[in-house]
């Protein structure tokens, strides 16, 4: 039977601001109270989307949450009407505001965990919406993201869901962007890589001195059980603690894998030997041939891959075996990393292609073309039990790029936030975006 990497995309929804929200996230902090322009950062997402399908790839959409999130806003003790809630925050906490107006659900790398079926235990492709612990604006996607997967992949027989880990630091899970699989064949079994920054409860293993490290190795040990994986086909790795302090703070800011392929930084792991060994035994013993590209210091520091977001790329096989990287215009600008993506391409290794894409809007709060993409690996049938409202197509682009012209503002600053009648501009919207991609009722204004 035939299988498929999809990749779902975030699209970036109407409140996208520039928060500074995320101590750790270079991006983030610098680029705290810019103004921002919400409808250039949807079109950048969708053309990028687009362009994939065009190329030949699966593409679908993963849609964004409703912002303000008043919801949010009362349980922290904001009452009145709506509007009333809004203007209480806005005028007596406006962090807690700016937090709860965030678009960062876009960055749907961190969505959830998945496992496609070839893997699990059950035989059904399985997902664990991530609990985004570390940050407040980030702990309060899960609840909507576990909706919206469900109404996407709601057919049990193929999927399995699993709500998110016990909301503490010792679970801290960012799901997908520290979690990649290799395989011979996607709908073949796999060696599921699971990257953790520390551990919660064993002491042995070091952790970061300034940043904090988002993943915890027991949170991925759960998603593993949870997810029915056997022991042969997972292997755990601790991210480098310097490097998280030097701005890495998911794995997937230094290091991107695909089929049988690891392309990673020098200084990206500890124990690189060890891991490199256990990758290579384990996808043997499933019939594959694990190969590795290592990017040495030399060529690029991990300055220059937290600059440019060099390894928050989109590694895709194309159909002759080789490999294309998706990366960001900020790898252009880099003269270290373009030449060494120039190498690499010319080598004559695995990686032959490189295409650029700008988005400048999503990368100025740290989200790359990885972190904009959940990769589903999917065979025929589970592909055919896919909501088919949220597989991209030429029309259904078309419908989201009016959708997006019609409702989306160009300009966004802090004051924008709390203007009531963005919450309602936002509803609307939004509203209309469940019947564009056949969801149902997904959102708290929708169901409460
Ligand atoms: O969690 N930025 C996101 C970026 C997530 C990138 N995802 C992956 N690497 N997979 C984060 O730090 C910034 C929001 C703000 O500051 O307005 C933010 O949430």
């Amino acid at each position: 039977m035939k299988s498929y990497e999809v990749n779902f995309d975030g699209l970036v929804g109407p409140t996208h601001n520039y928060g500074g929200l995320s101590y750790g996230n270079v991006a983030s902090q610098s680029n705290s109270q810019q103004s921002s322009n919400p409808k250039e950062a949807a079109l950048q997402g969708l053309a990028k989307m687009k362009a994939l399908m065009d190329m030949g790839f699966q593409q679908g959409v993963l849609a964004p949450q409703e912002r303000p999130d008043v919801a949010a806003l009362r349980r922290l003790g904001f009452a009145g009407s709506d509007a009333q809630v809004i203007q209480q925050a806005a005028k007596e906490a406006m962090p807690l505001l700016v937090a709860s107006c965030s678009a960062s659900s876009m960055w749907v790398a961190n969505a959830a965990t998945v496992s496609p079926s070839a893997d699990t235990a059950d035989g059904r492709v399985h997902f664990t919406a991530a609990n985004l612990n570390c940050k407040y604006h980030r702990s309060i996607e899960h609840p909507t993201t576990s909706r919206v997967l469900g109404a996407m992949f709601a057919n049990q027989q193929h999927f399995a869901h699993h709500a998110a880990l016990p909301a503490v630091a010792q679970f801290g899970d960012e799901g997908a962007a520290n979690h990649t699989r290799f395989c011979r064949a996607y709908g073949e079994a796999g060696v599921e890589f699971f990257v953790f920054g520390r551990s919660a409860f064993d002491t042995r293993y070091p952790a970061p001195q300034k940043y904090p490290a988002r993943q915890t190795l027991e949170a991925s040990q759960a998603v593993a059980r949870l997810h029915g994986l056997r022991e042969e086909g997972v292997v755990y790795a601790q991210q480098n603690p310097s490097v998280i302090d030097q701005g890495v703070f998911h794995n997937d800011v230094i290091a991107v894998g695909n089929g049988e392929v690891l392309f990673y930084h020098e200084d990206a792991f500890l124990e690189t030997d060890k891991m490199l060994a256990e990758l290579t035994s384990k996808l043997a013993k499933v019939g594959g041939k694990f190969q590795s590209v290592c990017v040495p210091r030399s060529a690029v520091t991990v300055d220059d891959a937290v600059r440019s977001y060099l390894f928050n790329s989109q590694l895709l096989s194309r159909p002759d075996g080789s490999m294309l990287l998706i990366v960001p215009e900020e790898c252009r600008s880099n003269e270290r990393v373009w030449q060494y993506l120039q190498g690499l391409t010319g080598s004559g290794g695995v990686i032959r292609e490189v295409k650029v894409f700008d988005l400048k809007q999503s990368m100025q709060n740290g989200g790359g073309p990885a972190c904009l993409r959940l990769r589903v690996a999917l065979n025929e049938t589970e592909l055919a039990a896919v909501n088919p409202g949220v597989i991209m197509t030429a029309s259904l682009y078309d419908s989201l790029t009016q959708w997006v012209e019609r409702h989306y503002r160009d300009r966004m600053t802090e004051n924008d936030l709390a203007d009531p009648q963005l919450l309602l501009e936002c509803r609307g919207a939004l509203d209309e975006l469940t019947q564009i991609l056949k969801l149902g009722a997904v959102y708290p204004f929708q169901i409460n």
